[in-house]
């Protein structure tokens, strides 16, 4: 029996979305023979491909459920996919060839139809098989300044910008946030998951060590209160496609008006996860030490163009009179920055000890090397948060991260 789409939201099977893509979206013919598979692996919604099998045309549909996938213990508003269109919508302006296209937004049914990248691969995946993407630190450093930069007070009107963090307040997202990165990793929380061989070290040098306990709770603060960026807010490896010679960002629906730096420090942390990755996982030989160094430059790239591209975006855009003052953006990039390597160290140890884990360390099979490989993401996390004021260089983020592999 045909779906019959009424006014009320119901979450979508595989073939409820073909029915969809047939009568609401204009996009295939009415000969179409179209076929669906839900292909989502994220931990919060429904991503359905829809093909025509006669044409090859193919479009992505997009769904927010009542709960996460991941556990029905996160109930979020749906809303979140009006904020993913939105979002899009503007960056799609503001960092052109960066984001797919958008086709439509559903508020009824709570998704969005977009443009299929099944040329491209999750970025997380490939990296996985010890990929190399040169071009990925120019494309990602692109993208960040343009997104952040053009959205902060530096360079819009003042009103316009207080308008989009209105419309961009997301505040069942960012309680994810505050709970599942600054606050539950810190404690022995119940909702942690902890590799048992890890536990032990857990305990020692993170919680207890006050001091980086202290270090955590100004960070939260920071993010709860410093409405500076438009952020993508969840700007991991897993939200980007990527071939040789494209690089897309998907899946904003963590967007909110937040610290520029988060952004920037999810980038470094996740990229961190890849090489300890491949340290743990490749076998000895020139091929592990290509891979390593190969995402160590990346890591120091990125935070080099983005300076350079920071200040040059900044010259070229500023419109706040008081940001032409001598030393200004100077001071303005050094906070970003201490947000940038604070917020990689978050990240390297939310992954590890709390409810959201990444695959470039739970799919290390052997569980001594797993154990060593969440040591040194615990270790390397650690010093960016407490060594924040001094890492202002590529070579800084560098040199912490390769003098932690080398000691494990
Ligand atoms: C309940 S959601 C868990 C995590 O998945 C998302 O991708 C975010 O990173 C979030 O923290
Ligand atoms: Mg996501």
């Amino acid at each position: 029996m045909e779906t019959v789409f009424t006014a009320e939201y119901f979450t979508m099977t595989e073939a409820d979305a073909v029915e969809y893509a047939k009568t609401r979206l204009g996009i295939f013919d009415q000969s179409a023979e179209l076929t669906c598979k839900e292909i989502g692996d994220g931990n919060l919604n429904f991503v359905f491909k829809v093909v025509d099998e006669l044409s090859g045309k193919s479009v992505i549909i997009k769904q927010a459920g009542p709960v996460a996938r991941i556990s029905d213990e996160f109930k979020l508003s749906p809303d979140r996919n009006r904020i993913e269109s939105e979002i899009l919508d503007l960056q799609y302006k503001l960092a052109p060839g960066f984001v797919p296209v958008m086709y439509g937004y559903d508020p009824i049914m709570n998704c969005c139809v977009m443009e299929d990248l099944s040329d491209h691969e999750i970025m997380r995946t490939a990296l996985l098989k010890y990929k190399k993407f040169p071009l990925f630190a120019d494309h990602i450093t692109t993208y960040m300044v343009n997104t952040l930069l053009l959205t902060t007070d530096v360079v819009m009107e003042h009103k316009e910008k207080k308008e989009l963090v209105k419309r961009f307040i997301n505040p069942e997202l960012c309680e994810i946030t505050e709970d599942l990165v600054y606050t539950e990793p810190f404690f022995d929380c119940e909702r942690n998951d902890i590799f048992p061989a890890t536990r032990a070290f857990v305990v020692e040098n993170i919680w207890s060590d006050k001091e980086l306990l202290l270090e955590t709770a100004k960070l939260k603060q920071e993010f709860m209160t410093n409405a500076q960026s438009l952020l993508h807010g969840d700007l991991h490896t897993g939200s980007v496609f990527i071939k040789e010679d494209s690089t897309k960002i998907i899946d904003p629906e963590f967007a909110f008006y937040g610290p520029a730096g988060y952004d920037v420090g999810n980038v470094i942390a996740n990229l961190t996860f890849a090489l300890v990755n491949a340290k743990f996982t490749m076998e000895d030989g020139d091929a592990r030490d290509e891979q390593v160094e190969y995402l160590q430059n990346t890591i120091l790239d990125i935070i080099d163009l983005f300076k350079v591209k920071f200040i040059k975006v900044w010259e070229e855009k500023a419109t706040e009179r008081t940001a032409g003052y001598e030393g200004f953006k100077e001071h303005y990039l050094a906070n970003v920055l201490k947000d940038t390597s604070a917020v990689a160290g978050l990240e390297l140890c939310r992954r590890i000890i709390g409810i959201a884990h990444v695959k470039d360390i739970t799919t290390i099979k052997d569980g001594k090397k797993r154990a060593a490989a969440e040591k040194v993401c615990l270790t390397v996390g650690k010093r960016f948060i407490m060594e924040r004021d001094s890492l202002m260089e590529g070579a800084d983020f560098a040199r912490i991260i390769k003098e932690t592999v080398e000691n494990f």
